[in-house]
């Protein structure tokens, strides 16, 4: 099946993650992860409406290495949601590495929702906490408003995009992930593992180029 990727009225550019943290000399550097600044901002001109997301946990967050005493990042544990990766502290409300990278164009941003504030539930997925029960309310705002597809940008392509994009097709949206505007952590094979789970949740998966924006 073809589809027509010019963006148009019902459809949202949902930017994730792109925050200090996650970018070069950041606490939990994606490799290369500022490089999808330009091509973000490129794109954002191309749509009516964009949304961004914002990793924000409070100090002693459950996914942080450092709250489970001899355990250490990127160790999974269990916890009452089951499997959680382990991270390094990242993205504390409020400081500079929770701040979004200073050349992201964030003006025309008509939404910013934040997840992983529940400091006993990470949040990887804008829609769902990784108990996979508790709403963050995106998919209510992005119905009551009309919006019928979602494409998605950001970091990291393999956790909160993987999820977002996930979510968002599960829920009924269209989903398209802008793959050059997207980088991953690669843990283990977790960048294949999440564009299959992507295509197999029914997104696709295009290059910018594609987008004629
Ligand atoms: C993310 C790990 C922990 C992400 C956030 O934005 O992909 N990954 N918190
Ligand atoms: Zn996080």
């Amino acid at each position: 099946m073809t589809q027509d990727t010019t963006p148009g009225r019902g459809d949202v550019l949902l930017v994730i993650d792109v925050q200090n943290d996650f970018c070069p000399g950041g606490a939990l550097a994606v490799p290369d992860g500022d490089a999808v600044v330009p091509v973000i901002n490129r794109l954002a001109g191309g749509f009516e409406h964009v949304l961004l997301t914002q990793d924000w946990h409070p100090a002693g967050h459950t996914s942080f290495a450092s709250s489970h005493p001899g355990r250490h990042p990127f160790e999974t544990i269990e916890v009452a949601y089951g499997a959680q990766t382990l991270w390094p502290d990242h993205c504390v409300q409020g400081s500079t590495g929770a701040a979004f990278h200073r050349d992201l164009e964030a003006t025309r941003a008509e939404l910013i929702i934040r997840k992983g504030y529940d400091r006993a539930i990470d949040s990887y997925s804008a829609f769902y906490e990784n108990d996979r029960t508790t709403a963050t309310g995106l998919t209510g705002y992005l119905r009551t408003r009309g919006f019928e597809r979602v494409f998605l940008a950001g970091l990291a392509t393999d956790f909160c995009v993987a999820y977002s994009a996930t979510d968002a097709a599960r829920e009924g949206f269209a989903v398209v992930v802008i793959e050059d505007a997207c980088r991953a952590i690669d843990l283990d094979g977790s960048l294949a593992a999440a564009k299959a789970q992507m295509s197999e949740a029914g997104a696709s998966l295009v290059p910018s180029s594609a987008l004629a924006v």
